[in-house]
């Protein structure tokens, strides 16, 4: 589809509402009468509940009920929907502790819920739940997924021995070892991907509602689509899907995170029934850190077996992932089923093995976060071949080149089952190599050495699976209204990602009528479909919208043939008018609309797209200081056919900088002996800032329709975080590497390398 009208270029349908204070998010949902939760946390890692005592609370002006995990237990409200339902080694399934919706026998993590109290104000709420009394019995705690897996470490699930949670592997043991008995070269690093908090702008909050006349449950809430909501909380309360009503407009930012159900809004929904009123509870941000979940969190050994020509052989991995106190809805799955997808990366490597296992230990849940276990595997291989590249004195996109999947072996099926569709890995390295004037870094190199400073130069080539959806259709309805406006309802959900503007764009586009007509609806209407994750709005609702919009001119041609006389066939529709081919007899979609308002149905199957790109970096460290700089940033990234290259370009921004936030300043860290969170604030944990960025990230689209969707789309919402963290990575071993520095790990924070550098002139 080709950016065609002016107003593709301009602000986004959706900025002027969102940038006036107009939107519509979770705190924006008041309903009369509500009452407001506030929610008792634990203030401890890990201990039994001896007792809690409410009286206290319940006599506090304005408390309605004090909910505590007695509660959770009776309503049967114990188990926690998790998406993974295949098995791992040996045949073995994950296990899935139960988890009472509000912590009942045990608290597993600084935060764990333990008490709601329901009040008609928030401050009464929160004036009560510190007078809830709860007696504890401590118990030692583990914050590190190693320290837990190691014997005699405090036991936090008595469903899973050793804390290990599931057991998953993938690819052939066997095949990896044979490929490094016959390695001439092993490159081998232990890597950290730490663990992250999300944070979006908008803090997480649900208001709930309960309808007695049909027995409905009414959620008003931060989502990321309203189908994946349903599912979960009929699961959490033993209901039919269409006893949950999902209720949302604007989310300000998700990441991955507003894509699950959270305990918290279970038992709203138990006070809302019980209490015979709407329940409100938005979290602080200083909650949100100890209680919405956490990203990555992965400790992985790499190993990548070089044959005398630098051939790639065979990878192994040994995957240590911390799922926190509790299994979230998707964490298990990014950590398992998403590394292996595209654990060859870009290269053709006959032998793969990775040994994923997930760990309970006393943090909060993790689950998806921006890639959702790709960039992680990104990481760890792009690192692999850069460090071999190192070692064996090669140029590394040499070193790539070299080892790419070759353009015949297209669709390509990789070692650990995946089909990839066609993609042209040369062009878009090549490409990046000249747009990044890759030739003349060494010149750079040296300016910046006058200058006092260490400059390193990064690469990443690297390609993910997108859209493994949980829903095998989706679906888009239009509706062509008498008042000449067009409507197109979607369950993906727009957390910021400017659906209102790419899908109304694609709506007006196919019909050729100007896109103020045209209004992009989420999530008022149940459909069958995907929720937005997994970078598959554009593939799966894009293309049905797609589909939706050629159905309102081929429905529109048999209405119009009824106005006008004549036969379907002898229909021609251009620009929002039907003509009887031939004659002048025509009428505009308006006003057969106006005549005869319709609706139609766009909906299909679409499979994964493998996005892929190119990202070359440039860091300058100064050693004063160990402050970093990004002073370079090229991208050249396959998203297939691009909907909006401005919407993909600020995508690309976005997910680059979240990327680059992690590899230099973000970082969740617990302290191992009390548990305690130690960056629970944005005081402590340090978002990125613009000032580490002196250049503009600049990009170049180098697209190869994809062939596994209407529009030829390939997803572009996480691909920035994928390439960004191993790429910036690259440049700062780069720059470190003539110290003598071998292997930091992330976040690289002034005191950090500042202390690297220092140590490695001690040593000189
Ligand atoms: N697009 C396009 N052409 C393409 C591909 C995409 O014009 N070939 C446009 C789309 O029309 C859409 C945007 O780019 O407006 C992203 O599309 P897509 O790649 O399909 O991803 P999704 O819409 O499914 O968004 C999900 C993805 C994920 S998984 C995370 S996490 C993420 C992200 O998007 N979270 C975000 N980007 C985010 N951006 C914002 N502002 N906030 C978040 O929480």
């Amino acid at each position: 589809m080709t950016d065609t009208h002016a107003h593709h270029h301009g602000n986004r349908v959706e900025d002027r509402r969102l940038v006036t204070g107009a939107g519509k998010y979770a705190a924006d949902w008041n309903l009369p009468g509500q009452l407001y939760a506030a929610f008792v946390r634990s203030d401890r890692a890990h201990a039994e509940i001896v007792s809690v005592n409410t009286d206290k609370a319940l006599k506090h002006p304005g408390v309605k009920r004090v909910y505590t995990g007695k509660d959770a237990l009776a309503a049967g409200y114990t188990q926690y929907f998790v998406i993974v339902n295949w098995p791992g080694r040996g045949g073995n399934h994950m296990i899935k502790p139960p988890r009472p919706m509000l912590a009942a026998k045990k608290v597993r993590h600084v935060g764990d819920a333990l008490a709601m109290v329901v009040a008609d104000s928030p401050l009464a709420a929160q004036d009560a739940a510190e007078l809830v009394e709860v007696e504890y019995r401590d118990l030692p705690a583990v914050v590190n997924a190693e320290a837990a897996l190691a014997s005699g470490a405090p036991q936090l699930h008595e469903e899973a021995p050793g804390n290990l949670a599931f057991d998953y592997e993938s690819g052939s043991e066997d095949a990896v070892k044979a490929a490094f008995a016959q390695a001439v070269h092993v490159t081998k690093l232990k890597l950290e991907v730490t663990r992250v908090a999300p944070s979006p702008m908008e803090l997480r909050g649900c208001t709930t509602r309960y309808e007695p006349k049909d027995d409905t449950y009414h959620l008003y809430v931060c989502i990321q689509g309203i189908n994946m909501m349903r599912k979960q909380f009929a699961a959490i309360a033993n209901v039919p899907e269409e006893k949950v009503v999902v209720h949302a407009q604007d989310v300000g930012g998700s990441f991955g995170q507003r894509s699950a159900a959270y305990p918290e809004y279970a038992m709203q929904m138990l006070a809302s029934k019980e209490l015979g009123k709407p329940v409100q509870w938005i979290s602080s941000r200083s909650e949100g850190f100890n209680s919405d979940t956490h990203g990555r969190a992965n400790t992985v050994t790499g190993e990548l077996a070089l044959d005398r020509d630098g051939k790639f052989l065979g990878v192994r991995l040994d995957w240590i992932a911390d799922m926190g106190g509790y299994h979230s809805a998707t964490g298990s799955a990014s950590h398992t089923r998403n590394p292996s997808a595209c654990m060859t990366g870009v290269y053709s490597i006959p032998a793969l093995y990775g040994r994923f296992r997930l760990v309970f230990t006393n943090t909060v849940p993790v689950a998806a976060y921006r890639g959702a276990g790709r960039p992680d595997v990104a990481f760890v291989i792009e690192r692999l071949v850069s460090q071999a590249a190192h070692e064996l004195k090669l140029d590394p996109a040499e070193l790539r080149r070299k080892n790419f999947i070759p353009k015949e072996a297209f669709p390509y099926k990789t070692p650990t089952g995946s089909t990839y569709e066609a993609t042209d890995l040369h062009n878009v390295l090549e490409r990046a190599l000249k747009f990044s004037d890759w030739k003349g870094f060494a010149a750079r190199r040296k300016k910046s050495e006058k200058a006092g400073k260490l400059r390193g130069l990064g690469i990443a080539t690297v390609i993910e699976n997108t859209g493994a959806g949980l829903f095998n259709k989706d679906q888009v309805e239009i509706e062509v209204q008498a008042s000449g406006e067009i409507h197109a309802y979607t369950v993906s959900h727009s957390q910021g990602q400017g659906h209102e503007t790419a899908f109304g764009q694609i709506v007006a586009d196919t019909l050729g009528v100007p896109q103020e007509r045209v209004r992009i609806r989420q999530g008022v209407k149940v459909l069958f479909g995907n929720h937005t994750g997994g970078s598959r709005s554009t593939v799966g609702a894009g293309s049905a919208t797609k589909l939706a919009a050629l159905k309102v001119i081929e429905q529109g041609k048999s209405l119009a043939a009824e106005v006008l006389e004549a036969e379907p066939s002898q229909m021609d529709y251009a620009k929002g008018t039907f003509q009887v081919r031939g004659t002048k007899k025509k009428i505009s979609l308006v006003d057969l609309a106006k005549k005869k308002p319709f609706t139609v149905m766009g909906e299909g199957s679409f499979g994964s797209t493998y996005p892929n790109g190119c990202h070359i970096t440039e860091v300058e460290i100064d050693p004063a200081t160990g402050v970093t700089q990004i002073v370079a940033y090229n991208a050249v990234d396959d998203c297939g056919n691009v909907i909006n290259h401005a919407i993909v370009e600020g995508q690309v921004h976005g997910a680059v900088m979240q990327g680059a936030g992690q590899i230099f300043s973000e970082q969740v860290v617990y302290d191992p002996a009390t548990g305690q969170m130690l960056t629970g604030s944005f005081m402590d944990y340090c978002m990125p800032r613009a000032g580490a960025l002196v250049r503009e990230i600049r990009m170049q689209d180098a697209p190869l329709p994809s062939v596994n969707n209407t529009l030829g789309a390939k997803g572009v919402g996480e691909s920035g975080c994928t390439a960004s963290m191993p790429s910036l990575t690259n440049a700062v071993m780069d720059a470190l590497r003539p110290l003598g520095v071998h292997s930091i790990d992330m976040p690289f924070t002034p005191a950090k390398l500042w202390h690297a550098i220092q140590n490695s002139k001690g040593k000189q």
